[in-house]
C-alpha cells in the first residue's frame, strides 16, 4: 500500500466513524429536516433521512478530493462559493481530516454501477463516493438541492448553511437522459448553449442532441464546402440573421457539455429538411437548380438527390468532419418527414449513408422512419409518434434495436402548456406538466419492452423561440418532469410528490435568472 493510499484510506475510516451509520429508512411522515433530504428532482432511488445529524458549511469548510475527482471539487466550490462567500478550498482527500465536503472515486455502495453515487451526511461532513467522476457530479447536484435554494443565489447571501443529515444511494434508470434543442429553426449563440447545458444537468441528463441541419438553415462549419454556413446558414425563421458554428465554436461546446458529463449527438438531418445545403450547392440538387434560402415553418419538401454520386460525395465530407470533432459514440442523420423522397430512393439513400457512418466509427441514431431502412442494432432509433402503437419501431427492437422514447404528445418541449400559452405549438397537444410526468417511458409503447428503451429525451423545436428566455420558458419546468422519468426507479413515480419536489426548484431558477411556466399544478412557494 503506498503512503498516498494509506494516509486516504486512514481519513476515510476516520471520516465513516464521524459521520456514523445511517439509520433506517423512515415509514410514515418525515420529519421536516428529513423529508428535506428527498427534496430533489429526480426523485433518487434511495434516501434514508437522520434527522439527529445534519451537516452545516461554515467559513472553514474545506473540498476533500480523491485524485481523479478535483475537476468536480472544483465546479461544486464555483456553484457554493458566490452564495455563501466561504473560501471552500478544494484539497486533494489525503488532508482530510474528518469534517467538510469529501468526493471519493471509491467504497461507495455498489448499486451506484457508473453514473450514481452514495452520499452520506453526518455532524461533521458531507461525503459523497461513484466509482466515475460522472457519478461524483450526480451526488454534487444532489448536495445542490439539499442546500437552501438562495445557495444559488449570484450574491453572498446570510447562512446557516445547512445540509439534512442521512444517506441517499442513488443510480439511474436509463442509460441515456437527453435533451434536444433545434439551433437551426433559430439560431441560438454559444453562450446561449452552454447556459442550457448548466440548466440541464442540474437534473442530471447526460446527454444533448444539437439539431444542426434543416431546411432554414446550415448550422456547422464543413470544410470545402464553405457556402453551407457562409450563404445556408445566413437566415433562419421568420428571416432573422441565423448563424453558424465554426469548428472550433463547436469543440468548446463539446468540451463545456462534457466538463458537465454530457455527450454532445450532432444531427444533419436527411435526406428531407435539406433546403439550406440545397441552397446553398446547386448540384446537390437532382435538375442542377438551387432554390432559394427558406425561411418558413413548412416541412418535407426538400430532398437531396438520391440519384447524384455528389451527393455520397458530400455527405462523405460532412460525416467524416462531424465524427472528427465529436468524440461521442452517436451521430443522428433524422430520416424524418422525407415526403419529397419516394420511398424506394429513401431506402437507397439509407443504404449508401448508414456504412459511411460506420466507416467513420459512430453508431448511428435517427428519427423512427429510418427503422424501414433496417439499420444496424446499434442504431437507435428515436421515437417522435403522438400514438402508443408502431410495429415498425416494436419490429426493429426484436431485431436488437434500443429505442429512444421522445413521444411528441408526451414531451416534446415546444407544445404549448395550454391554450393561452404565447410561444410554441399544438399539432402534437397541449402539454401541461402533468402530461409530460405522467407516462411510463418503459412501457408506453405497445409491445415494446423496457429492456429495449434506452433512454428519453426532450426535444425542444424552435420554430417559435427566438433567445434564451424563450427556450428556458419552454423547457422548464417540463424539462426536470423528463429528466425524472428518465433516472428515477419506476417505483418512485408520484405526481403528488413530484410536483411538491417540483415546486422547491422554482425559487431557484428565480435566483438563477431562469425563465420558466408558473403553471397552476404546481404549488410554487409564494
Ligand atoms: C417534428 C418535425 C420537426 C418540427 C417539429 C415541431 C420531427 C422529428 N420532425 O418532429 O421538423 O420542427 O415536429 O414540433
Amino acid at each position: 500500500m503506498s503512503w498516498r493510499t494509506g494516509r486516504l484510506l486512514a481519513a476515510l475510516a476516520l471520516a465513516t466513524t464521524a459521520l456514523g451509520a445511517p439509520q433506517p429508512a423512515v415509514a410514515a411522515p418525515l420529519s421536516a429536516q428529513g423529508a428535506r433530504l428527498a427534496q430533489v428532482v429526480p426523485a433518487p432511488a434511495s434516501v434514508q433521512p437522520d434527522p439527529a445529524r445534519s451537516y452545516r458549511l461554515h467559513p472553514g469548510t474545506v473540498i476533500h478530493v480523491e485524485h481523479g475527482a478535483a475537476p468536480v471539487g472544483r465546479y461544486l466550490a464555483g456553484v457554493l462559493r458566490p452564495s455563501t462567500g466561504y473560501a471552500l478550498p478544494v484539497v486533494p482527500a489525503w488532508h482530510h481530516r474528518t469534517s467538510g465536503i469529501v468526493l471519493l472515486l471509491h467504497g461507495a455502495d455498489p448499486r451506484v454501477s457508473a453514473e450514481g453515487y452514495q452520499l452520506d451526511v453526518g455532524r461533521r461532513g458531507v461525503v459523497i463516493r461513484a466509482t466515475t467522476p460522472a457519478g461524483l457530479f450526480a451526488g454534487v447536484q444532489t448536495l445542490r438541492q439539499l442546500l437552501p435554494a438562495k445557495v444559488e443565489a449570484a450574491r453572498r447571501q446570510p447562512g446557516p448553511w445547512t445540509v439534512p443529515g442521512g444517506q441517499i444511494v442513488d443510480h439511474p434508470r436509463f442509460a441515456q437522459r437527453g435533451a434536444m434543442l433545434d439551433v437551426v429553426r433559430h439560431f441560438f449563440t454559444v453562450t446561449e448553449v452552454k447556459r442550457y447545458i448548466d440548466e440541464i444537468a442540474l437534473y442530471k441528463v447526460n446527454r444533448l442532441h444539437l439539431h444542426l441541419a434543416d431546411d432554414q438553415g446550415w448550422r456547422i462549419e464543413i470544410s470545402g464546402w464553405p457556402r453551407l454556413t457562409s450563404y445556408g446558414g445566413s437566415t433562419e425563421v421568420g428571416g432573422g440573421p441565423g448563424g453558424y458554428y465554426t469548428k472550433r465554436d463547436y469543440a468548446e461546446l463539446v468540451a463545456y457539455a462534457k466538463s458537465r458529463f454530457i455527450t454532445i449527438v450532432p444531427e444533419i438531418d436527411m435526406p428531407g429538411h435539406t433546403n439550406a445545403a440545397l441552397a446553398s450547392y446547386a448540384e446537390l440538387n437532382c435538375n442542377g437548380i438551387a432554390p432559394p434560402l427558406y425561411t418558413g415553418t413548412d416541412v418535407g419538401f426538400s430532398s437531396l438527390c438520391v440519384g447524384k454520386e455528389i451527393t455520397y460525395r458530400f455527405l462523405d465530407d460532412v460525416i467524416r468532419q462531424l465524427a472528427a470533432i465529436t468524440p461521442g459514440e452517436y451521430l443522428h442523420i433524422g430520416g424524418d418527414e422525407a415526403h419529397a423522397t419516394t420511398e424506394p430512393d429513401y431506402l437507397t439513400f439509407m443504404g449508401r449513408v448508414l456504412p459511411i457512418v460506420a466507416k467513420y466509427g459512430k453508431k448511428v441514431a435517427g428519427w423512427h422512419e429510418f427503422v424501414k431502412a433496417t439499420p444496424p442494432a446499434s442504431a437507435v432509433p428515436q421515437f417522435w409518434g403522438t400514438e402508443n402503437t408502431d410495429p415498425a419501431v416494436v419490429a426493429a427492437a426484436a431485431r436488437g434495436n434500443k429505442i429512444l422514447m421522445s413521444p411528441a404528445n408526451k414531451i416534446y418541449l415546444d407544445m404549448k402548456y395550454d391554450k393561452d400559452t404565447p410561444l410554441g405549438q399544438d399539432w402534437a397537444g397541449l402539454i401541461e406538466v402533468a402530461d409530460a410526468y405522467n407516462w411510463n417511458p418503459g412501457s408506453y409503447l405497445q409491445g415494446l419492452p423496457e429492456r429495449s428503451v434506452i433512454g428519453v429525451e426532450a426535444p425542444l423545436w424552435t420554430e417559435t423561440l427566438e433567445d434564451i428566455d424563450d427556450i428556458e420558458f419552454m423547457a422548464f419546468p417540463r424539462l426536470p418532469a423528463v429528466a425524472e422519468l428518465g433516472w428515477s426507479p419506476a417505483a418512485s413515480h408520484d405526481w403528488e410528490g413530484f410536483r411538491r419536489r417540483l415546486a422547491e426548484q422554482g425559487p431557484r431558477w428565480t435566483l438563477r435568472g431562469v425563465d420558466f411556466y408558473r403553471s397552476p399544478q404546481i404549488p410554487w412557494p409564494s
